[in-house]
């Protein structure tokens, strides 16, 4: 059988999307698990365009919420030309009957115990309507196919070491996506680090674990760490917070070449992290934690979220301060999004406050689509557009640039540079009218979500040849 799968994007910027900087592991890793007769390539939308007259027998969308609507029209291009198409992924999981009308097959949660079922009943044109995958035993997870990742993405190596995570924030689907903590074999996981055939140098040397919360399991990630060591890679993750209260941890992570971290730090609110039900935070003691990682030189990336129940106005644009205070080298800024199969999203479609206006393109972290309780959605969107450009200002960036060249090892400069220098010439390329003509910007960033939607609704598709195959 000839399999296409796709890997689904919906622009978020208005430019920069034509090269990014890491690739997803999804669609390499489903390849991966496909056994060699058939033939797969895999297309990352956000890279590369679309061929609807593919010969391929399946196309296998991927998707997340946000994306939806452009894999649904993408499903109706497909279908239009008589090709099996099916899905899966964190949105179908949530969504089944919705997701039916689209696809011949939905495959929900982890789509390992199912998917020879699924090439087995597509290649006999039997296909059921629905394939319930189940959390897996990671023991046997293969390499992903790395050898199919486009040129256009910098970065290659991403590898996932774990599943799952013990905590249940408000906003995340992994609690009731993956469910349980589970631990790949070091061996395996070495293995895909050890992985070195890239062209370039920085991919063969970076290694960002694509996992949930990768040291969870303080023996499995303390052994991985250990057989890092020789490997000579930098590497980087996220995980949480408390990990900076284990000495050993740390001693082994800056052995082992770790170059940055992912702290979900969501809010300085108390009361908003409670609304988060993220317990393990606490605001108090994120500027100490920020120091113990930069005293290793690692580069410190965190999450903030805006929009929860507690939050103001003034909380949100605050977040810019507080983030330059405690010394965050890269903050990732989105607004509260409802995600189905989340408790936030139980809670508001439960108080009426989901705004029905507002379609599956709005739900990218970037828009409002709920009714906040301490403001407008408008005055919601407004805050944090205006912390978005305070965090992204010419000013902060090299404050956070100058301070880190002093603080970060060389991988972690490296990456805090490439990130704040590519949000950074966004924020500037927005505000050059305002700041020449004295005028003030309503050019933004971000594509508005309707804007998102004319540019992708199914018309902008290129076709390109399958330079991906085998
Ligand atoms: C790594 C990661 C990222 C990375 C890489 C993103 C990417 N494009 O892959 C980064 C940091 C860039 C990222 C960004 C974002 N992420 Co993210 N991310 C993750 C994370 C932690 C792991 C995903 C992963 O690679 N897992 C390993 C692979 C192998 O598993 P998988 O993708 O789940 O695929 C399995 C199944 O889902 C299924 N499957 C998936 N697709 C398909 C398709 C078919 C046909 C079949 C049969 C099966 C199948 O089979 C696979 C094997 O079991 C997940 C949490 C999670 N556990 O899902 C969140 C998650 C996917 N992210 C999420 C979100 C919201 C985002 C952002 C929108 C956040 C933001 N505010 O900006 C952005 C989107 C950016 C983008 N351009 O894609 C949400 C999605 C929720 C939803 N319903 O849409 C998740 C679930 C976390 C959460 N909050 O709940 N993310
Ligand atoms: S700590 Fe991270 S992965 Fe775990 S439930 Fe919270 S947001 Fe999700």
């Amino acid at each position: 059988m000839k399999i296409d799968i796709i890997v689904t994007y919906m622009k978020r910027y208005r430019k920069g999307h034509e090269y990014h900087f890491v690739p997803p592991l999804t669609g390499i890793h489903l390849a991966a698990l496909t056994p060699p007769r058939h033939r797969v390539r895999v297309v990352h939308e956000r890279v590369e365009g679309i061929d609807l007259d593919s010969d391929a027998d399946l196309i296998a969308l991927s998707f997340f919420t946000g994306f939806a609507p452009e894999a649904y029209a993408l499903a109706r291009e497909f279908k239009r030309r008589g090709k099996t198409v099916i899905a899966g992924g964190p949105h179908v999981t949530f969504s089944i009957p919705e997701a039916s009308a689209h696809f011949d097959a939905v495959v929900t949660g982890e789509a390992e115990s199912v998917w020879m079922e699924v090439l087995k009943d597509a290649e006999a044109g039997n296909l059921k309507p629905v394939y319930r995958g189940e959390p897996t035993d990671l023991g046997n997870l293969p390499t992903p196919r790395y050898d199919l990742i486009p040129d256009r993405y910098f970065l290659k190596k991403v590898v996932q070491a774990t599943r799952g995570c013990p905590y249940r924030c408000s906003f995340c689907t992994v609690p009731s996506f993956n469910g349980g903590f589970r631990t790949r074999p070091v061996a395996r996981v070495l293995a895909d680090v050890a992985y070195d055939d890239f062209r370039h140098w920085w991919q063969r040397k970076i290694v960002w674990f694509w996992d949930d919360n990768l040291t969870v399991n303080r023996p499995f990630i303390k052994e991985l760490l250990r057989g890092m060591i020789p490997l000579k890679k930098w590497w980087l993750t996220q995980a949480s917070i408390d990990i900076v209260r284990d000495r050993e941890l740390l001693e082994l992570m800056e052995q082992s070449g770790c170059i940055g971290v992912f702290l979900g730090i969501e809010s300085f609110g108390s009361e908003s992290l409670r609304d988060a039900h993220k317990p393990q935070n606490r605001a108090g003691e994120y500027r100490e934690a920020v120091k113990i990682l930069h005293d290793k030189g690692i580069c410190v990336m965190a999450g903030l979220i805006s929009g929860f129940d507690h939050d103001t106005r003034e909380d949100v644009v605050a977040m810019a301060r507080h983030l330059e205070d405690i010394g965050i080298d890269v903050p990732f800024l989105s607004i509260l999004t409802p995600y189905r199969g989340t408790p936030l999203y139980d809670a508001l479609e439960r108080e009426g406050r989901l705004m029905e206006d507002c379609g599956w393109e709005y739900y990218n972290g970037y828009n409002v689509v709920y009714l906040p309780k301490n403001m407008s959605s408008q005055e919601l969107l407004e805050s944090h557009r205006k912390l978005w450009r305070t965090a992204f200002s010419l000013r902060s960036v090299l404050r956070r640039l100058v301070r880190g060249l002093f603080t970060l090892r060389p991988g972690g400069f490296l990456l805090s540079l490439g990130m704040n220098g590519f949000y950074g010439l966004k924020n500037l390329r927005n505000n050059i009218p305002r700041i020449v003509g004295g005028s003030e910007s309503t050019n933004d960033e971000f594509h508005d979500a309707k804007t998102v939607r004319r540019h992708n609704a199914a018309t902008e598709y290129r076709s390109v040849p399958p330079a991906i195959t085998w």
